[in-house]
C-alpha cells in the first residue's frame, strides 16, 4: 500500500480512476498530451518544498543552489530550442505568461489589438471575460468567412484604426500555419509590440514544422503542456531589450513564489525536445492530424479551412444539424473525448457551440499511426451519424477498449525510445 493510498484514500481512487480513465479512453483535446515518467517524476519531487522569490543567483530566500540548477537549465534549453535572447520560466500557466508579456510592454488601458475567441484565439488575448479584456482597450480580428484563414487585411486595417499598443498574435482553435511575419509588418507600421501566444504549436516549431516567431516578435508565450509535451505551465520569451521588463513582471509583478518542482520538470521535457525522437514524434503528430482530417473528409464532415498544416481539426457540425455539445457527449459514451468548440460565426451559445476540435498530439504519444487515425475517423462519424443510438456507441467503446489495450500508456514511451 502506498503512503497516499494509507493517508488519503479518496484522493489516491480519484488519481488511479483518472490513470484508468487516461489508459481506457482515446485522448484527442488538442491542448492535452501524455507526459514522460522522467517529466512526472520531477513535478512529484522535493522541489516543491522550496521558497525561491527572484531568479538563478539572485534569490531573496537562502538555500537555493539546487532550484538553482534546475531553472538555469530550464532557461538556457528554452533559448537553444527556439533560439531565443532571453527565457523567463517561471509563468505558472499560459494565460499569466500572458498577462506577464502584456505587462512587459504595456499598460491596462492601452489598446490590445488581439484574436476573438470565436474564430479561435483565446480569451486572454482580449475576451471581455478575461481580464485582458477588461483592463486594456480591446479590439478583435478573426478569420475570412469564405476560407477560415486569418484575415490579415482586416488586422492590417484595425490596426491602422485603432493604433494598438500590443498585437496579439497565436490561436487554440486554428488548423493553418500562422504567418508571424506579416503580423510583424502590421505591428511595426503602426509602432505595435507583437506578442506571439504559441502555446499550442509550440512543439511543431522546436522542430521546424512551423514558421517559429521569434525572430519576429517582441515576446513570445506558450505553455509547456501542449504538443511540448511537458508539465503543466508556462514560459515568456523575448529580445534582450523586454528582457528586465520581462522578468519584473513575473516577479514581482504578477506572481511570488516560482514552483520549482514544474520548473525542474519543465527542464526535463525541454530537454527531451532537444534530445532524439522528438522531431520524429512532431512529424507524426502533424501526419496524425492530416490523416484525422482526411478520414473526415472522407465521410463529408466540414473542415473550418478545409484541413490542417498542424496539429487539429475544427469540425463544423452545422451542415449536420448537431452541436458541439450533442457530438462531445455522445463520442464520450464511445471513450472518445473531444470537446466541444466554437466554430467561426457560431450561432450557438459557447456552452453549446456547433463544432467539435479534435486533436493529436496526445494520441501520437501513445504510439498511435494513419492506420488507428482512420480508424477513429470512422468511429466518430459512426457515433456522429447516431448520437443517440446506444447500442452504436456501446459497440463502438468495445473496439476503443481494443485499441488501447494494443497501445498501453505508461507502460513504454513511444517518443523516446
Ligand atoms: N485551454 C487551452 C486549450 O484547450 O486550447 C487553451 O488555454
Amino acid at each position: 500500500m502506498s503512503d497516499l493510498e494509507h493517508r488519503d484514500p479518496a484522493i489516491f481512487e480519484a488519481i488511479a480512476a483518472e490513470r484508468r480513465r487516461q489508459m481506457t479512453t482515446l485522448e484527442l483535446i488538442a491542448s492535452e498530451n501524455f507526459v514522460s515518467d522522467a517529466v512526472l517524476e520531477a513535478m512529484g519531487s522535493v522541489m516543491t518544498n522550496k521558497y525561491a522569490e527572484g531568479l538563478p543567483g539572485r534569490r531573496y530566500y537562502g538555500g537555493c543552489e539546487f532550484v538553482d540548477v534546475a531553472e538555469t537549465l530550464a532557461i538556457e534549453r528554452l533559448k537553444q530550442l527556439f533560439a531565443a535572447d532571453h527565457a523567463n520560466v517561471q509563468s505558472h500557466s499560459g494565460a499569466s505568461a500572458n498577462l506577464a508579456a502584456y505587462l512587459a510592454v504595456s499598460k491596462p488601458g492601452d489598446v490590445l489589438l488581439g484574436m476573438s475567441l470565436a474564430h479561435g484565439g483565446h480569451l486572454t488575448h482580449g475576451h471581455p471575460v478575461s481580464y485582458t479584456g477588461q483592463l486594456w482597450r480591446s479590439v478583435q480580428y478573426g478569420v475570412r468567412a469564405e476560407d477560415g484563414r486569418i484575415d490579415y487585411e482586416q488586422v492590417a486595417s484595425l490596426a491602422r484604426q485603432h493604433r494598438p499598443r500590443i498585437i496579439v498574435a497565436g490561436a487554440s482553435a486554428y488548423p493553418r500555419i500562422i504567418d508571424f511575419e506579416r503580423f510583424s509588418v502590421i505591428a511595426r507600421e503602426v509602432g505595435a509590440a507583437l506578442v506571439v501566444d504559441m502555446a499550442h504549436i509550440a512543439g511543431l516549431v522546436a522542430t521546424g514544422l512551423h514558421p517559429s516567431p521569434v525572430p519576429h516578435a517582441d515576446l513570445v508565450t506558450s505553455t509547456t503542456h501542449k504538443t511540448l509535451r511537458g508539465p503543466r505551465g508556462g514560459f515568456v520569451l523575448c529580445r534582450r531589450e523586454h528582457a528586465e521588463k520581462l522578468d519584473k513582471s513575473v516577479f514581482p509583478g504578477l506572481q511570488g513564489g516560482p514552483l520549482m518542482h514544474v520548473i525542474a520538470a519543465k527542464a526535463v521535457c525541454l530537454g527531451e525536445a532537444l534530445g532524439k525522437g522528438f522531431g520524429a514524434y512532431q512529424r507524426r503528430v502533424v501526419e496524425n492530424a492530416r490523416a484525422l482530417a482526411a478520414g473526415l473528409l472522407e465521410h463529408d464532415f466540414d473542415l473550418v479551412s478545409g484541413g490542417t498544416d498542424n496539429h487539429l481539426v475544427l469540425v463544423d457540425l452545422r451542415r449536420r444539424g448537431l452541436t458541439g455539445k450533442v457530438a462531445e457527449e455522445a463520442l464520450q459514451r464511445a471513450r472518445i473525448t473531444v470537446n466541444k468548440n466554437a466554430v467561426p460565426n457560431d450561432p450557438q451559445k459557447p456552452w453549446v457551440t456547433s463544432g467539435i476540435r479534435i486533436g493529436s498530439p496526445a494520441l501520437t504519444t501513445r504510439g498511435f499511426g494513419d492506420a488507428e487515425m482512420r480508424r477513429i475517423a470512422d468511429w466518430i462519424a459512426q457515433v456522429l451519424e447516431r448520437p443517440d443510438d446506444a447500442e452504436r456507441a456501446r459497440a463502438i467503446e468495445r473496439e476503443v477498449l481494443e485499441l488501447c489495450a494494443r497501445y498501453p500508456l505508461f507502460a513504454r514511451d513511444p517518443v523516446l525510445r
